[in-house]
Formats: structure tokens, C-alpha cells, sequence
């Protein structure tokens, strides 16, 4: 941790403990990391005497609603965020991520921005920006960031939300941005009464069968291999969605099971979305950006985690531009 980084999350904490009225907000389609880091900061605020609101515009996956400790706005107007003091974003790289609604506009936030991020691309568009990529996740951030205010209470519901955070980015603590920082930080939750057996349970041990029987249909009948298998990658029909009822929401893991086959260097998951196609990438080996890649599609992310956008193409020339970047990365 260099001394600047230091600096920034003691200088959010400080601006934190001098305000008292908070608007909280996250990227657009929450994630578990987005969804465990703004409930948890809310909560926390609330419990340490500060007024605090969440905005989250988009439905959550079903699997986290059981979680939620509190209510949130669904929308909200650009006079209603101006009555706050001051705005905290989560998890979030660029203004054109923030799920804000329809009647505000993320550009026109007319208060002070307090960003908390890890991802490495953050275009560090606030007032006080801590963004720290060796950082598993938001929400880890976040109980580093409690702890520079030591006369505030964590309580289970809170370190629950925040583990959550932390277990949904790293995969259940698989992924390579788990380090021991991650693991101690996890271990000081436990013991701030997370719930670690609920979360592992309901969040990595279970799925709906509608859901494991499409997974299933989906690798049997839609998985294509290129360069001897080193890139794999899925479309994920419309019609095979509506056949079993699935909410795109609530794929978020397909992409790490399209990750476990083994000698595929690269994966994607594709999907149609409006006027082109929409990426997901990883990559298993370090040799092997899926970053660069994400970056010459209209994206971005981490190296071995990223995404982007292919716009205005037809299928098959989108997925001729995506093969022949793949190639050129595994081929470098
Ligand atoms: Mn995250």
C-alpha cells in the first residue's frame, strides 16, 4: 500500500465522519460485490448515527433479495440527489456505469463524489477517489475503510453483507485476487458474527433446477471451440432463456463454469443486447489479456477479468472480430 492510497481511504474517512447525510450508489445490473458493499455501507452508516439512502434501479438477482436488511430507492430525481450532502459511489470505473435511474443524470451529480472502487480502469471521476485494484473487492474496501473509523460498530448484518461481497468477487476466495490480506479480512468478519455457512449455502451451494438443466442444454448444444480449444466461448440464445424462464440476471456464474474446462486459455459468453453484442471475458493464464481484448470493444476491467461491447455488427462478423482479437493475444 503506498503512502497516496493510505492517504485517500484516511481522507474518506475523515470527510465521512465530519458529514452526516450519504446517497449511496453502484453500477448499473448489481453484481453480489455491488449489492454486499452498498447494503452493507448503508447499514453501517445507519447503525452509527449518520442519514444515509441507496439508489439501485435495476431488479436484483433473485438469490441476494433474502439478504437485504433494508429498503432502497428504485429512482431518483436531480433535485432529490442535490439534498444530499454528498454522494458515495461503489464499485463502479466510469460515470457512464452508475445506475442512477432515469430522472437524474449521472454526469450532472452536483455534489461531493466519494468513489470506492478496485477496478485497475477507474477513471477516478471524484472528489476523493480510493480506488485500489490489489483489493479483492468493493466490499473488502469498505471493511478496510470501517476500520479507519474504530469507534464505529459492525454488526453481523453488516460484516454478512460485507463477506458476501467479498465471497461473490473472488469465487468463493478461487479467483487469484484472493491474498492474504483478503483471507484476514474475511476471517476478522467471521468474527464480527458473518454469516460465512449461510452465504457459502445459499449463494455457491444452490441454484434453481430450471436454471442447472438450462447450464446444461446451454454446454451440450451451443459451446464452440477455436485455436485447439484454447478459446471457448457460448451464445446464449433468446429462445433458450424463454424455454427455461431464466433471468439474464441471474447468470452471473455461467462464465466460470465456461472458465473450469480445462486447456481453454480464453473464455467468453456472449449475448445479444440492443444494437450489438455483449462480451464477457476471462482468462486463466497472466500471459493472456482478456483486458486488451475488452479495451478494443468499447470496454474494459481487470487483465484475466473484463468486458465489452461489439456494436453495429451481425453475428457472425462479431464473432469474426472477437475470434481474431482472441487470436492475436494468444498468439503474441
Ligand atoms: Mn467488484
Amino acid at each position: 500500500m503506498t503512502m497516496t492510497d493510505r492517504s485517500n481511504l484516511e481522507k474518506a474517512a475523515e470527510f465521512i465522519r465530519t458529514h452526516d447525510d450519504f446517497l449511496l450508489l453502484t453500477h448499473e445490473r448489481p453484481d453480489g460485490d455491488a449489492i454486499g458493499s452498498i447494503f452493507g455501507l448503508l447499514n453501517f452508516f445507519r447503525d452509527n448515527g449518520k442519514c444515509a439512502e441507496a439508489v439501485l434501479p435495476d431488479e436484483l438477482p433473485e438469490k441476494y433479495l433474502s439478504f437485504l436488511p433494508s429498503n432502497y430507492r428504485t429512482d431518483i430525481s436531480s433535485v432529490e440527489v442535490a439534498m444530499h450532502q454528498c454522494c458515495i459511489i461503489l464499485d463502479t470505473p466510469n460515470q457512464f456505469r452508475i445506475g442512477i435511474g432515469n430522472a437524474a443524470k449521472a454526469e450532472q451529480i452536483g455534489i461531493p463524489v466519494i468513489l470506492l472502487d478496485h477496478h485497475p480502469d477507474n477513471a477516478k471521476y471524484g472528489t476523493i477517489n480510493v480506488v485500489k485494484p490489489e483489493v479483492s473487492s468493493t466490499a473488502e474496501l469498505l471493511f478496510m475503510l470501517s476500520k479507519e473509523l474504530p469507534q464505529w460498530r459492525v454488526s453481523p448484518e453488516v460484516a454478512t453483507l460485507w463477506l458476501l461481497g467479498m465471497i461473490m468477487d473472488t469465487g468463493g476466495f478461487r479467483f487469484d485476487n484472493t491474498s492474504p490480506a483478503t483471507l484476514r479480512n474475511a476471517a476478522d468478519l467471521i468474527e464480527l458474527k458473518a454469516d460465512h455457512h449461510r452465504i457459502m449455502l445459499e449463494l455457491l451451494f444452490s441454484k434453481p433446477l430450471a436454471l442447472l438443466q438450462f447450464e446444461a442444454e446451454l454446454f451440450n448444444s451451443h459451446l464452440h471451440r477455436e485455436f485447439g480449444g484454447r478459446f471457448a466461448w457460448i451464445y446464449i440464445p433468446e429462445a433458450l432463456i424463454r424455454k427455461y424462464r431464466i433471468e439474464m440476471r441471474d447468470t452471473e456464474g455461467l462464465i466460470e463454469i465456461l472458465r473450469s474446462i480445462r486447456n481453454a486459455d480464453i473464455v467468453a459468453l456472449v449475448q445479444g443486447n440492443g444494437d450489438g453484442f455483449k462480451v464477457s471475458l476471462r482468462s486463466k493464464d497472466s500471459r493472456y489479456s482478456v483486458g486488451w481484448v475488452a479495451r478494443e470493444i468499447n470496454g474494459g476491467g481487470h487483465e484475466m477479468a473484463a468486458g465489452g461491447k461489439i456494436k453495429n455488427a451481425n453475428f457472425d462478423a462479431a464473432m469474426k472480430t472477437l475470434s481474431d482479437l482472441v487470436g492475436k493475444v494468444l498468439h503474441s
